[in-house]
């Protein structure tokens, strides 16, 4: 999982039957994502399927888009093996609507890459639709909601090609499992034979009922809260389409890297990965303006890379000027809206700082001062800002001391009082399918204010104990063995005390409330009427 977390950009290639429309059925120009022109143009499959007759990618480079996507700073490549519309883009026994054999083309477009991502260092994943508008035995569909059930027999269908995938293709990354409302039953049995096949698959949270291995934003989407989970953003060139449209209004491409690269530092800032796609013409090229984003994006990483990989999520909270990744030691701090005075403020930072300079020129050493409310940088004249975001590196020694503004501070007892409403939420999505997927609260995160040397009485009290629980005071955690614990049988409230808790003096201390052993990362915390007092 951390390896994947590493990898922050990758290439989503959305490329199959539904490219020859191209977005326009019957002379119409057809709305909807065009890789559903089958479902928004309600075309009848005999005629849908007669595209495979015409479908001749002479100008498929299965290593051009390797090396598109190396050249982009992308660690991997996630294909569409098979959409909705049920067109297998690899060679499949359970149906003849596949590439192989329902093509002129008549070759493996899936092995074909799988083999250039091997040559060029890249991980492979595989996109595979859960629901499938081909397959005579699937729920015929009645919308373009994509959320329907799936028959038994379409589910054992699922399972073979999935096996055929994971079988045929040498090592894949990642199944990117998309759409359908599986049964929970159903999207463990998928689980399970992805792991026997291949343990180090990973398996994308779209495959429901809380059994992926990480979590797919909504499409086009990034959370404005924290995660709690690994978690990845899939972004398409335009929000309107994910495959290739011919009518497609586009921007000048410099307007388009600028919103990609400040879409990728937003996500690697708050911890995800960011997949984004492109949607290659019929005849297998990619579009001219797609290709100059991804260059214009790689061109920013080549620069600036070191503030994106190998990075963790900024333990500050955002500043209104741009975004902070992290690194030990050190913290990059990406310029989105230079600030019109020559300074940088960032609130509630001390640290004790070795050197400030911009990441394209490291001599360029920049003053700083730290006061009572944080720490000030001045932007020397001489930085080159970047075109799109220009990132300062900042390097100290020892420990980085934040308070954040909502750090909580003793009342007027000497009490600490924590809930929920005070807490810092951490979180995961949990649900049946992709309508039902709700945020859920998996963590929550204190930041107190103490001044005493004294040692501290920690109770915590809830009614609702669903799980055991873990509290954690700066490193040190305590399992609460709240299952074992009597409810008051008035208030129904179950209570435990840790004694001797010590809490440091020197910057925040951070008390951190998660469920422990838990087999569902994803399902949520519920406990409305906790209350944490530290005396
Ligand atoms: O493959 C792409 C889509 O075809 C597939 N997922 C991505 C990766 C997908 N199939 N169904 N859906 C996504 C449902 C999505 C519905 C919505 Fe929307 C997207 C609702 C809100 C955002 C469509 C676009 C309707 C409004 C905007």
């Amino acid at each position: 999982m951390a390896i994947w977390q590493e990898q922050k950009f990758s290439m989503f290639i959305h490329w199959g039957l539904y490219s020859i429309p191209a977005g326009i059925w019957d002379g119409q120009k057809i709305t909807g994502y065009s890789e559903q022109i089958k479902g928004h143009a309600k075309i009848p499959t005999a005629e849908y399927r007669k595209l495979a007759s015409i479908f001749n990618p002479t100008n498929w480079n299965a290593d051009s888009i390797a090396l598109l996507a190396k050249g982009a700073g992308m660690k991997s490549i996630i294909m569409t093996a098979k959409h909705h519309d049920g067109f297998c883009m690899f060679a499949s026994e359970f149906t003849p609507f596949n590439v192989l054999d329902a093509t002129p083309y008549k070759k493996d477009i899936l092995r074909d890459l799988t083999e250039a991502c091997k040559r060029h260092d890249l991980k492979f994943g595989v996109y595979f639709s859960l629901i499938d508008w081909d397959y005579p035995d699937a729920l015929p569909f009645t919308s373009v909601r994509n959320s329907d059930s799936i028959p038994p027999k379409h589910h054992k269908y699922n399972l073979n090609q999935i096996r055929e995938l994971l079988t045929n293709y040498g090592e894949v990354s990642e199944l990117w499992f998309d759409m359908g409302a599986p049964t929970h039953q159903q999207s463990k049995e998928i689980v399970l034979l992805v792991k026997e096949l291949q343990p180090n698959c990973l398996v994308s949270g779209r495959i429901w009922n809380d059994q992926g291995d990480f979590i797919v934003m909504g499409d086009n989407y990034q959370p404005d809260f924290k995660m709690g989970v690994p978690w990845q953003s899939p972004a398409s060139m335009f929000r309107e389409t994910w495959s290739y449209r011919s009518w497609q209004e586009r921007p000048d491409v410099e307007t388009k890297i600028n919103e990609k690269v400040y879409d990728l530092v937003k996500v690697v800032s708050s911890g995800g990965n960011y997949l984004l796609n492109i949607g290659p013409k019929a005849d297998g090229s990619v579009v001219s303006f797609e290709k100059q984003v991804l260059m214009g994006m790689g061109e920013w990483l080549k620069n600036n890379g070191e503030s994106i990989y190998g990075t963790r999520e900024s333990p500050i909270a955002k500043p209104e000027w741009g975004f902070i990744t992290a690194k030990p030691k050190k913290l990059y701090l990406h310029i989105v809206n230079y600030p019109e005075v020559n300074w940088l403020f960032i609130k509630g930072l001390d640290v004790n700082i070795t050197k400030i300079y911009p990441l394209s020129d490291p001599s360029l050493l920049l003053n700083s001062k730290i006061s009572t409310n944080g720490c000030e940088i001045e932007l020397s004249e001489g930085i080159i800002k970047d075109r799109y975001i220009t990132a300062v590196v900042l390097e100290y020694k020892d420990d980085l001391l934040y308070t954040p503004e909502n750090a909580i501070k003793a009342n007027n007892n000497g009490k600490f009082i924590l809930t929920p409403d005070n807490a810092e939420t951490y979180h995961s999505y949990s649900g049946h399918d992709y309508y039902s997927s709700k945020p859920t609260v998996v963590k929550m995160k204190w930041c107190i204010l103490n001044s005493s040397e004294e040692p501290f009485e920690v109770t915590i009290a809830s009614s609702t104990f669903d799980n055991e629980i873990k509290l954690s005071v700066n490193d040190e955690s305590y399992k609460i063995p709240v299952l074992s614990l009597e409810a008051d049988s008035i208030t129904h409230i179950k209570k435990y005390t840790l004694s001797k808790v010590r809490l440091t003096t020197k910057g925040v201390n951070v008390i951190e409330l998660a469920a422990e052993n838990q087999n569902n990362p994803h399902k949520e915390l519920k406990m409305n009427d906790l209350n944490i007092t530290i005396r």
